[in-house]
């Protein structure tokens, strides 16, 4: 979430209050990394499960079963207070509901485009996914819902996850609960590199499947990078962020909570404020200092914000959903006095709150129905979230009748043959000759 000197040349002028101290370009990928990924995944497509096995033990200091049985995950909601239980259900609950919605709107079709003519489309799942449900710093318990839930309301068969080993359960309760919930087909205590491998080179005893899905560490990510194409992917997460764009009605208060509610994530997580007032941005900042002395996360969160986080205030409502859209957050709140021009204005981020009463960490955990597998480092240029879409191919269909190769055959032989692809030009000219034959109108 930087400002190119390009950038900012065609925003205009505006003022920093606060600029990153940490400045320029995004960091280029690890080469070591990128090295040591490539050696994993060479070995475990070589080696297969023991391969696996090894790096259980070495990375994750297991050496116990693989898979989590069915018994086991049935359980697992069992190992946790009640009060948790019941919200990780309410959370499962809302984005499962949100998901069939949105597979409802995905409608299939046809279409007659010229006499005997008809195009068709029809939106067909994935076969198999898998996906990876991290349990690093902290466990996101909700990234089942996301991932899991969302390609099973899509009506993917089967769905793996795979989620590293912890503790003496072989994976963390909550995380296993929620995949439960998400009604996965099979559930590995699998980390990091091994676990992608071992879904993508069919290493489970199922088939390998064919897209792989979820957020992870920086290895997690080079290795979906390093298997794209070979299977799909989602996206590549990088560090999460988080905008709030905001004018003189906001409260500093919370809109500074809600800076801090995702830099918390990790001391490159990107945060920052862009706002028409330039009162309420001193205010916000002042807010930060004060929030960040209690905060039981200061030393994560502290460091974001002193390196990654801004306050950018705007010369007036236009620029600002520039501004905006230059940084194309992944989660932007608007909370301002004019909300619905923001709404119809904006065209680059990965999920909007609106108004001061919806926040980020609503949908992070899925309470807000919405999906938190969103796209990060300026990628919402392009992409979109997670979503029921991303699991459904919309695929194509052509039905033409006899009678329809007059409006068909002639125009397909003249392009074929202008553009000197002669087995092409035969296929019109064979059904031409037969229609010919029957009603002589070549
Ligand atoms: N904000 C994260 C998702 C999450 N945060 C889940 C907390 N729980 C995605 O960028
Ligand atoms: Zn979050």
């Amino acid at each position: 979430m930087q400002i190119t000197p390009d950038e900012a040349r065609t925003l205009g002028p505006f003022t920093w209050l606060k600029k990153p101290a940490v400045g320029g370009p995004p960091a280029q990928r690890d080469p070591k990394v990128v090295e040591r990924v490539s050696e994993m995944l060479f070995d475990i497509e070589r080696n297969g499960l023991d391969a696996v096995k090894n790096y259980g033990q070495q990375l994750d200091g297991w050496s116990g079963d693989l898979e989590i049985s069915a018994d086991e995950l049935r359980k697992s909601g069992d190992a946790l207070p009640g009060d948790v239980r019941v919200a990780l259900e309410l959370g499962y609950e809302r984005t499962n509901r949100f998901a069939v919605v949105q597979r409802e709107h995905l409608t299939d079709f046809e279409i007659e485009l010229a006499p005997g003519v008809v195009g068709g489309q029809r939106y067909i799942p994935i076969s198999r996914v898998g996906a990876y449900l991290p349990a690093g710093r902290f466990p996101l318990l909700a990234s089942a819902f996301m991932t899991v839930g969302v390609a099973k309301a899509a009506g993917v068969p089967t769905v793996l996850s795979c989620t590293p080993p912890s503790g003496e359960h072989g994976a963390h309760p909550a995380v296993l609960y929620g995949a439960y919930l998400s009604n996965a087909d099979r559930v590995f205590a699998i980390g990091g590199v091994q676990a992608l491998g071992a879904m993508a080179f069919g290493l489970l005893g199922e088939a390998p499947i064919d897209m792989l899905v979820g957020a992870g560490n920086a290895f997690v990510t080079e290795a979906k990078r390093q298997l794209f194409g070979r299977v799909g992917i989602d996206l590549l997460a990088g560090p999460s962020e988080v905008a709030v764009l905001a004018d003189e009605t906001a409260n500093p208060e919370w809109v500074a909570a809600d800076l801090l509610g995702q830099a918390e994530h990790g001391p490159n997580s990107p945060a920052a404020l862009i706002t028409t007032s330039e009162e309420l941005g001193r205010k916000v900042i002042e807010a930060i200092n004060c929030q960040l002395e209690t905060l039981a996360t200061r030393e994560i969160a502290g460091v974001a914000w002193r390196d990654f986080g801004s306050v950018i205030v705007a010369q007036d409502r236009n620029q600002a959903a520039a501004i905006s859209d230059v940084l194309g957050p992944e989660h932007l709140e608007i909370q301002t006095s004019d909300d619905d021009f923001y709404l119809k204005d904006l065209r680059n981020y990965g999920s909007l709150f609106l108004g001061p009463w919806s926040t980020v960490a609503y949908s992070d955990k899925g309470i807000a129905g919405t999906n938190h597998v969103l796209p990060t480092g300026k990628t919402s240029r392009y992409n979109a979230g997670l979503s029921v879409s991303r699991f459904l191919k919309p695929l194509t269909y052509q039905r033409a009748q006899k009678d329809a190769t007059a409006s068909l055959a002639p125009a397909v032989e003249r392009i074929s043959a202008f553009e000197g692809l002669a087995a092409h030009e035969a296929t019109a000219t064979i059904r031409i000759d037969e229609v010919g034959r029957f009603s002589g109108a070549f």
